[in-house]
């Protein structure tokens, strides 16, 4: 059983193509799974959920920077632009997303996928986060694995009986590495292997296109995803 987990698009429709053409290409998935934070931040949020939208094979769960647009009363500039572009139907989507998405692989065996941590969308897990700060996130978790985004650094920690799996971003890598990500969990019957995928796009294009479309604050925003670190 192979499953295919990738999250955090946040606009980037250049990253999405690149790493859904791997995927068709390289992964031959059983399962695929999307842990949110679809439109935000990026230069093409309309794109993105169009393509998103299209997959109907695919399970997603709401992001924090996804509830942030449902969010009537949220507003900054980079909300309002991305709001203005996303129709009724993009909202719509988004409103139905779920906090968590389930696969049992064998009894006793399940992931979970959620967008930060098992309890909310906003508590970042970190490679470096202390046992006792994760702990109580997990409270109650019967998976053995859990996959989220939301921190944008590929990793992966066990701890006590849950395999931790940071799949990081599609559209907004953070670990000093210009490419996007994916993930492929593989059950093999007896334990899970995780195998981090990068996949090269044009990041130079996308960084040029914020300005293309008028993005609040476009030459900051490009160069922060050319930083590709925090
Ligand atoms: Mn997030």
């Amino acid at each position: 059983m192979r499953v295919v987990v990738f999250s955090d698009v946040h606009g980037n429709v250049v990253a999405l193509e690149a790493v859904l053409d791997a995927i068709r290409q390289d992964a031959a998935p059983d399962a695929l799974f999307m842990a949110g934070d679809l439109a935000l931040l990026g230069p093409r949020p309309a794109e993105s959920l169009a393509l998103l939208r299209s997959l109907d094979d695919t399970r997603f769960v709401m992001g924090n920077t996804d509830k942030y647009i449902l969010d009537r009363g949220v507003h900054t500039e980079e909300i309002d632009f991305t709001r203005s572009l996303l129709s009724i139907d993009d909202l719509n989507f988004m409103e139905s997303l779920p906090f968590e998405q389930r696969l049992e692989v064998a009894p006793g065996h399940e992931l979970l996928v959620v967008h930060a941590n098992p309890r909310d969308l906003e508590e970042p897990i970190k490679p470096g986060s202390a046992d006792a700060v994760i702990r109580p996130l997990f409270e109650g978790v019967t998976a053995d694995v859990v996959a989220f985004g939301h921190y944008h650094v590929p990793f992966v920690r066990q701890l006590d009986g849950w395999l931790l799996v940071d799949v990081a971003s599609v559209g907004m890598p953070r670990d000093n590495d210009q490419r996007a990500v994916y993930v492929i969990l593989t059950w093999d019957g007896r334990v899970w292997h995780v195998e981090h995928r990068r996949v090269p796009f044009d990041m130079e294009y996308v960084a040029r296109d914020y300005v293309a479309v008028g993005y609040p604050n476009a030459e900051e925003a490009a160069q922060r995803l050319l930083a590709a670190r925090y």
